[in-house]
């Protein structure tokens, strides 16, 4: 078990994960079940459940069905719905982390500040804001969508009124009555601005809502569980699993189009148009929330609720660019000048330069950030990086995706770093890290596949793309294809290297 060693107030670990959501949580649960028990979980807030803790906007809400976007190893036959709101899926990973037994080894409220590796000791040299560790293996779990971007636009910091990221709400705000502003429409945007209707219009309240860019937005299929069928997930054997394979395939059946027949993607834009069609009287209006691009080149949207509330008295769509924000105000480029109390900015994450990359120095000295810098983004099979042994990155480069569940690549990740750590525990090894030919030949592999996407050939611009303009944050194929991939940690395609002559932490680290 973790220790500190008495020279050096350093604690040895076998395994560090960085991150408790989603991804974090199942690399504990399934190191645990490999007999991996010397581990600790670094995670910067208070509670388990990463996105689904933080994101606590008002209607916030999964737009992968629950009975996938959830473990294989953990279903839920309770879910209330077919989409689950946030507080749900918080409360589940909660739950399946209380009932694995794993809690005793999170370490709450704690920052990781640097990791460095030291070739000597064979170890991840950690300092968090509480301490630090010596770990032989760093798995990072910290989510490609977990650092807010606040948009760069002239005198937003001389705004007097309040502020704040749509990915930190900030619940003591009283919204009713007041003049609220929103920028950005996408995916958090679509759930937060018809709740936010819904307020100020029981309060006299009005909201501009600020466009750069419309969505493709299909109708939403929502409906409840009813106790009967969850009965009957609960016990009919097999019956949940067929449910959760029967999502699977319904969703796996549309990646072709994504990934090799964008034209097949119309049928999405005629059913988005019938969407506005149905709520949207004001042609004009219709006109501005119709996209222009081909559906699939930016995230499709599910909402039943967007369009009636952007159709609303008391919600403007604001579609001419942001000149500047002033004290009180937000100026657009054709002069005008709308007042507001406050300003929530849905404007999206740091996805193609991770924050955390630049606190992250490999075996020749050099930061991660320092290296994807040079040409964006890139690892072997979406986990390993040359130069940086023994670190795991689970929802690494060119492994999210734009039709079907992260949960489902997350767990296909956790399978191959977990016989990854059995293969190095079994040859006496110290060191793995990906040969450059491996990792090269694999980019350019995803990069070459990507050519056809919709991702790549729709007109937009997203924000799977970096700014040398490639894709390095999706997957270009079927999430099964990923799967068969990492289906066994391939060491051929490693440089390996013999557990050192010291593995006793205290002797290396002295
Ligand atoms: O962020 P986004 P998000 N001035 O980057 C606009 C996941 N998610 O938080 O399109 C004006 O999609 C920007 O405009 P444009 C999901 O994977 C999942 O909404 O770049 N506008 C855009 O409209 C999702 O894709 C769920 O022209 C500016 C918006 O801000 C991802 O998170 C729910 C601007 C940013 O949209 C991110 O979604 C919510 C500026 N300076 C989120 N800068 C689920 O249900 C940016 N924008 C699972």
């Amino acid at each position: 078990m973790a220790k500190k060693t008495p020279k050096t107030d350093v604690t040895a670990v076998d395994h560090l994960i960085v991150g408790a959501g989603f991804a974090g949580l199942a690399a504990a649960i399934k190191l645990q079940e490999a007999g991996e028990h010397d581990f600790v979980v670094i995670e910067k807030d208070s509670d388990v459940g990463g996105t689904w803790h933080i994101n606590t906007y008002p209607g916030a809400e999964c737009d992968v069905p629950s009975q996938l976007y959830s473990y294989s190893f953990a279903l839920n036959p309770d879910w209330s719905k077919v989409y689950s709101p946030q507080q749900e899926i918080w409360e589940y990973t909660k739950r399946v982390a209380e009932d694995a037994g794993v809690l005793d080894r999170f370490v709450f409220d704690t920052a990781v500040l640097d990791a460095t590796w030291d070739d000597t000791a064979q170890r991840w040299r950690v300092t968090t804001s509480d301490g630090e560790y010596a770990a032989r293996t760093v798995i990072s779990g910290s989510g490609g969508l977990s650092e807010p971007r606040l948009p760069e636009i002239d005198g937003i910091e001389s705004f007097q009124g309040e502020v704040f990221h749509s990915a930190r709400w900030n619940h003591d705000v009283d919204l009713a009555g007041k003049r609220v502003a929103v920028i950005g429409t996408g995916a958090s945007a679509i759930q937060l601005v018809p709740e936010l209707q819904k307020t100020l219009q029981s309060s006299g309240g009005h909201m501009d809502v600020y466009q750069r860019t419309p969505n493709w937005i299909i109708p939403r299929n929502e409906r409840r569980f009813t106790g009967v069928e969850k009965a009957a997930f609960k016990h009919v054997p097999g019956l949940q699993r067929a449910a959760r394979a029967a999502v699977y395939a319904q969703l796996e059946g549309r990646a072709p189009a994504f990934t090799r027949f964008p034209a097949l993607l119309k049928v999405v834009e005629s059913q988005c148009k019938k969407n506005i069609s149905k709520a949207i009287s004001d042609p004009e209006l219709r006109a501005k929330v119709t996209p222009t691009y081909r559906a699939g080149c930016k995230r499709i949207l599910i909402s039943n609720a967007w369009y009636p509330a952007i159709a609303s008295d008391n919600v403007d769509l604001v579609t001419d660019p942001i000149a500047k924000v002033t004290g009180d105000a937000i100026v657009t480029a054709d002069g005008v000048e709308r007042p507001i109390d406050v300003l929530v900015v849905a404007t999206g994450f740091y996805v193609t330069e991770p924050p955390i990359a630049q606190h992250i120095t490999g075996r020749e000295g050099r930061s991660l950030a320092d290296v994807w810098g040079e040409a964006g983004m890139a690892a072997y099979k979406g986990t390993t990086i040359h130069g940086f042994p023994n670190l795991f990155q689970i929802v690494g480069p060119n492994t999210a995706l734009g039709h079907s569940s992260m949960i489902f690549i997350i767990e296909s990740q956790v399978r191959y770093i977990v016989d990854a750590v059995r293969t190095m525990r079994r040859e006496g090894i110290g060191a793995v890290e990906p040969t450059a030919e491996a990792q090269a030949a694999w980019t350019s592999k995803v990069q070459e596949r990507m050519k056809p996407t919709v991702w790549t050939t729709g007109g937009c611009a997203s924000w799977y793309l970096d700014k040398f303009g490639n894709n390095t944050t999706l997957w270009p194929g079927q999430t099964f294809a990923f799967r068969r991939h990492l289906a066994r940690f391939d060491a051929e395609q490693y440089d390996t290297r013999a557990l050192a002559q010291h593995p006793n932490a205290e002797e290396a680290l002295a």
